[in-house]
């Protein structure tokens, strides 16, 4: 069996990043070893993605009610135990790797390389929350006075509604669900429409592993009515959710008009993020950190880059660099290894970047006008880049391979200034040779993931925790050591240690 690698053929440039990100990850293992080829495509080829079935919105009340009668018994199996669960599940994703791999690129139209990353990614969430929950459900002895013991302890909350979008539907799905099974909740998962195969089988693998029906219950079908029934239903102790702004915020409004208790937001959400090139960067550093940023999954990543903000002194040089290389990348079908970028995910999405597309090509200078499309595959968006008059301009975010590109002048801070003024708050990219300069700039901006000299694909489980504020989202960061804790609930026991008894 040859390993996954594609050597370098005469004919065809090389794929971005076929392996993922080489480095160590949380579980400190070499990223760069993945996968047998033969394997992956074996499977591949004998892939069917299975039929979902669709919940109703009716359901919702009564999965929730059955979700809240498990939540005791889930809340009070030891941590250790429901950490065990968790790392079987984890050791039996990796196992299945080839079967999820096919999956994604089936049905999210992932690359293969995309596809690998995102099982692993995967496998580390369920890793390093299965670790985290033991650590933060530790009782803690916190100092009082004399004559007194004072304890902090971390419990469940109750029954969680998590909602996940299509971009990483096994990552982030299987993220928010590990999240709260670890601390002792119990979920209604509701995925998103395009991808409930890939939900439908991580959830039957939990279940294999060990976590009780009830305690893990999936509801497929449209946000607007099985979502929002999950959001609604009495009972619910929280909802945690990765996808629009505009959704998010439909759902804070919803738990705000709930009778009853106040329940509980997170919320990771898209962002407009830039990236800041002074002109001391180094132009071919910035180019593959450009190309790899905005053209990377078809720019289907809430961390893609959306914005770059280029020195006036290295801009045309930087600007060549980076259409020689765009031009290099292939779009096509992503079962093929030689391809960078596979289609968008639907003829929605497709359609919404061509209204931004047409819009810009009207109002901007096109800075890679020839890009077509390698084949002739539906919903295929070549990498696309228009040069704008100013940041104020970029207002919307745009999910696909689209990148607006401003010159600047002057003062670096006033650029973060107005980066800052656009409201969201996800990632950021600095490229500067000025050490100080770039401590400097991340200080003053308003945004929770910093990339300096370096691509903006980020979310590395336990090593570069993801999640911004602002329109962004809540915080605090997935995959970081902040997160569990907000799935919980403290309680302090005081005993006073001189009485009868104590
Ligand atoms: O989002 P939608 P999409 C963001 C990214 C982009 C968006 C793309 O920036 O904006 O996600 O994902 C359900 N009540 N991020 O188009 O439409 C819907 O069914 C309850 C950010 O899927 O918001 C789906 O399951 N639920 C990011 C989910 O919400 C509702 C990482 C998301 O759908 C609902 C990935 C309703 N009324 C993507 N309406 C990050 N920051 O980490 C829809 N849904």
């Amino acid at each position: 069996i040859s390993p996954l690698r594609l050597e370098p053929q005469a004919s065809l440039p090389l794929p971005m990043d076929l392996y993922g990100t080489a480095r160590a990850n949380s579980s400190g293992r070499d990223l760069t070893v993945v996968a047998q080829r033969d394997e992956l495509l074996a499977a591949h080829a004998a892939c069917v993605v299975p039929v979902v079935a669709e919940a109703k919105a009716e359901d919702a009340t009564g999965a929730v009610a059955r979700a809240v009668a498990a939540f005791g018994a889930w809340n009070h199996t030891p941590v250790a135990q429901r950490a065990a669960v968790l790392r079987f599940a984890a050791d039996a994703l990796d196992a299945a790797l080839p079967r999820f791999c096919t999956l994604l690129v089936k049905e999210a139209h992932k690359t293969w390389g995309d596809a690998v990353s995102e099982v692993r990614e995967a496998v580390d969430f369920l890793r390093y929350y299965a670790n985290e929950a033991e650590r933060v459900q530790a009782p803690q002895t916190l100092p009082g006075p004399t004559g007194e013991s004072n304890t902090l302890r971390l419990e469940g909350r109750g029954a969680w509604v998590c909602i996940s979008p299509w971009n990483f539907p096994l990552a982030i799905f299987m993220g928010q669900v590990a999240a709260a099974l670890a601390t002792g909740n119990t979920v209604l998962a509701k995925p998103a429409e395009q991808t409930p195969a890939v939900a439908l089988e991580a959830v039957k693998l939990l279940h294999t592993a060990g976590i009780p029906a009830d305690a893990l219950q999936l509801l497929h079908g449209p946000g607007e009515t099985v979502g929002a029934a999950l959001v609604a239903a009495p009972g619910v102790a929280g909802v945690v959710f990765t996808g629009s702004t505009q959704v998010a915020k439909i759902i804070q409004r919803a738990l705000a008009a709930k009778d009853g208790p106040i329940v509980p937001l997170i919320a990771e959400t898209g962002g407009i993020n830039a990236m800041l090139v002074d002109s001391t960067a180094l132009p071919e550093q910035v180019a593959d950190a450009v190309v790899q940023s905005a053209f990377r999954s078809a720019g289907q990543r809430c961390s893609a880059l959306r914005l770059l903000c280029v020195h006036e002194a290295i801009a045309d040089g930087v600007i060549e660099m980076i259409q020689g290389a765009a031009k290099e990348l292939v779009a096509g079908d992503p079962s093929q290894l030689s391809t960078d970028l596979g289609p968008v995910i639907d003829a929605e999405a497709f359609d919404n970047i061509q209204r931004h597309v047409a819009r810009l090509s009207s109002s901007a200078k096109a800075l890679l006008p020839e890009a077509r499309p390698a084949q002739a595959l539906p919903n295929l968006v070549p990498p696309q880049m228009f040069e704008v008059g100013a940041i104020a301009e970029v207002t919307q975010e745009i999910f696909g391979p689209v990148l607006q590109v401003v010159r600047w002048g002057g003062d670096p801070m006033d650029v973060i200034r107005q980066i800052n003024a656009l409201g969201y708050g996800l990632t950021l990219g600095i490229q500067t040779r000025i050490d100080s300069r770039a401590q400097a700039l991340a200080a003053a901006a308003r945004v929770g993931n910093v990339y300096v000299n370096r691509n903006m694909i980020g979310a590395v489980v336990g090593v570069q925790p993801f999640g911004g504020e602002g329109l962004s989202g809540t915080g605090p960061k997935a995959g970081g050591p902040n997160y569990l804790q907000r799935f919980c609930a403290e309680q302090t026991l005081t005993i006073n240690t001189t009485a009868a008894g104590g």
